[in-house]
């Protein structure tokens, strides 16, 4: 499965508007002096990338800016063109792999979902549904928040919209959920199966071992399940969600990261803090409320969507 086919660098580019308009101001000019250094470390500061992300990248612009001026006959972007490329390659530890992590022939990959309240799981799982539908691939859900009734409808409502299955059990506890919705996935021929997560702060233990253990009884349901371990978060949760990935990478090894709702922030920045403190790769992208608005992550997209 690949993709970057959805990349749609529009949608993208609307997205990043908010984070965007703290950096675009600094592009205007050729004059590069000692206050505008100060004032790429301010915005990316503001931006949330972090205190040694944000060092690093106004040292490295220093170094080449003096390796190699910008020129008066330069394109009038060439100032933009070089953070540019100084942010994608600051992002690259993000990069995730091509496609999935594949089951053995004929059995499903399983994804499961987890993050703290809110930080858009069940969204994300609904978009992604009716993407691999529309690609053809046989999906399924699984309504693992138990927790709350009106978590197992909303996964249901956009079940609904793309024709996807999805597997829930009023009562039952979530171990039992994702065993099932695994064994489902196998007699359905399913290609993927995606597992709800309830959101937990990973400070709660009993809740984070209660992850530990949906994880463990999925390889009992089909071994090597859960392939895939997606932390979702919150894109305007700024540094703490650096906080997060560690904490939920140490308790389950992630191997994905979903970063949401970064249309609604100015803190987009935190990706480069992400890239510098905990590089687990970014799978997606949410900019927006809408199916479309889930995006694959590519290093260079999200750096000219975000420096033009
Ligand atoms: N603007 C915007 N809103 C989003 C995005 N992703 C999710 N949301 C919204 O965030 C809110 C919470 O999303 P949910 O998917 O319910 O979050 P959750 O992590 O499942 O929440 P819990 O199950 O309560 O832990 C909803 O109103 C979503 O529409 C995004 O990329 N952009
Ligand atoms: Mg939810």
């Amino acid at each position: 499965m690949i993709f970057r086919q959805w990349l749609g660098l529009s949608r993208l580019q609307q997205g990043l508007a908010k984070t965007r308009q703290g950096v675009d101001r600094l592009f205007g000019r050729r004059v590069v002096d000692e206050d505008w250094y100060e004032e790429f470390e301010s915005a990316l500061l503001l931006a949330d990338a972090g205190t040694a992300a944000s060092l690093r990248l106004v040292a490295a612009m220093r170094q080449r800016l003096r390796e190699q001026p910008i020129r008066a006959d330069d394109p009038a972007d060439a100032l933009a063109m070089r953070a540019r490329a100084l942010v994608a390659e600051a992002l690259r530890p993000l990069t995730p792999p091509e496609g999935l992590a594949q089951a053995e022939d004929g059995l499903p990959t399983v994804v499961m979902v987890v993050g703290v309240n809110g930080a858009g799981k069940t969204t994300t799982l609904g978009k992604l549904a009716h993407r691999f539908d529309a690609l053809g691939i046989p999906t399924l859900l699984a309504a693992g928040d138990t927790f709350r009734a009106a978590a197992r409808e909303q996964l249901q409502a956009w079940g609904g919209r793309s024709n996807v299955e999805v597997i829930a059990s009023e009562g039952a506890d979530p171990a039992s959920v994702a065993f099932d919705a695994v064994r489902a996935g196998q007699a359905r021929r399913a290609g993927i199966v995606m597992v709800d997560t309830a959101g937990r702060l990973p400070t709660q233990l009993h809740l984070m071992d209660e992850l530990k253990k949906i994880q463990r009884t999925m390889g009992k349901a089909q071994a090597g399940a859960p392939h895939e371990v997606w932390l979702v978060v919150d894109g305007g949760t700024g540094q703490n969600a650096v906080v997060q990935a560690r904490a939920f990478h140490e308790a389950l090894g992630l191997t994905g990261l979903v970063i949401t709702k970064l249309d609604g922030t100015a803190k987009g920045g935190v990706l480069l803090a992400l890239a510098e403190a905990c590089p687990v790769p970014v799978r997606f992208i949410g900019v927006g409320e809408a199916v479309e608005d889930l995006q694959p992550f590519d290093p260079e997209a999200f750096a000219e969507a975000l420096l033009g």
